[in-house]
């Protein structure tokens, strides 16, 4: 069923994002601001980026943009937001590619965008965590393959659902773009490899137009940063 009761909105002025400075994922796009400016691309929104130290996201001018001092913040006119699933929300909100007009396929876009934050992610995060912060525990070798098996198992069932489906439900929407962002970080473990319905998936949504300038762009960051 199709929904009439408010016209698309727009965005007020050209937004504003903040970014690392010097990410330390090398360019490889693995920092969050990648999922807003992937968003902003794919709504054709033009936008511009603040970069920022790791100081600076901790001092006042930062704090009052984003309580927990991180990146990304979103600024557009008089209106300030933290947090990349809010961000990306109010971005697709405004592009009908992103978060589709008919009320039920909408509500299911919104879902797979929270399946993949709060189902898929949290054992991702954990995996990047004993990978790397953990990986000089004495007990990191016993709890490494515990947690890589979490994540084995949330593959298994979002492959099994995704089939040879091209996206999660139907046309591409908000919900594979935080899907595909929140996968890609399992690239570094080697475990995304392990599934390859799920590696096409998102090798589709990093050949999408609007993913790739949005890499470039992050990348010139980096690039740039580390030639100065
Ligand atoms: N829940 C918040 C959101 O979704 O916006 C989380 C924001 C967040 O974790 N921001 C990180 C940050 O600012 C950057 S993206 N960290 C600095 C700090 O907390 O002081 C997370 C991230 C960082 C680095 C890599 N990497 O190097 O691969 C990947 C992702």
């Amino acid at each position: 069923m199709r929904s009439d009761r408010m016209p698309r909105r727009t965005f007020r002025a050209t937004p504003t994002i903040t970014a690392f400075e010097c990410s330390p994922d090398r360019g490889q796009g693995l920092a969050r601001d990648m999922r807003v400016r992937w968003a902003l691309e794919e709504a054709g929104q033009p936008y511009n980026v603040r970069l920022l130290s790791f100081k600076a996201m901790k001092e006042p001018a930062h704090l009052a943009l984003h309580p927990f001092g991180q990146i990304p913040t979103y600024e557009e006119g008089d209106l300030t937001l933290f947090e990349t699933g809010s961000i990306v929300f109010h971005i697709a909100e405004r592009h009908e590619a992103l978060l589709p007009g008919d009320d039920d396929a909408r509500a299911r876009a919104i879902t797979w965008m929270f399946a993949a934050l709060n189902t898929v992610e949290p054992p991702i995060l954990e995996l990047v965590t004993a990978r790397i912060l953990e990986r000089d525990k004495p007990w990191s070798s016993e709890r490494l393959p515990l947690v890589q098996d979490r994540v084995r198992d949330r593959l298994d069932q979002l492959s099994a659902h995704l089939g040879d489906a091209e996206w999660l439900d139907g046309a591409f929407s908000v919900g594979d773009l935080m899907m595909a962002s929140v996968l890609l970080r399992l690239r570094p473990s080697g475990i995304l490899d392990e599934f390859p319905g799920l590696s096409s998936y998102v090798a589709r949504a990093e050949a999408r137009p609007a993913y790739r300038r949005a890499f470039a762009a992050q990348l010139a960051v980096f690039s740039a940063a580390s030639s100065s």
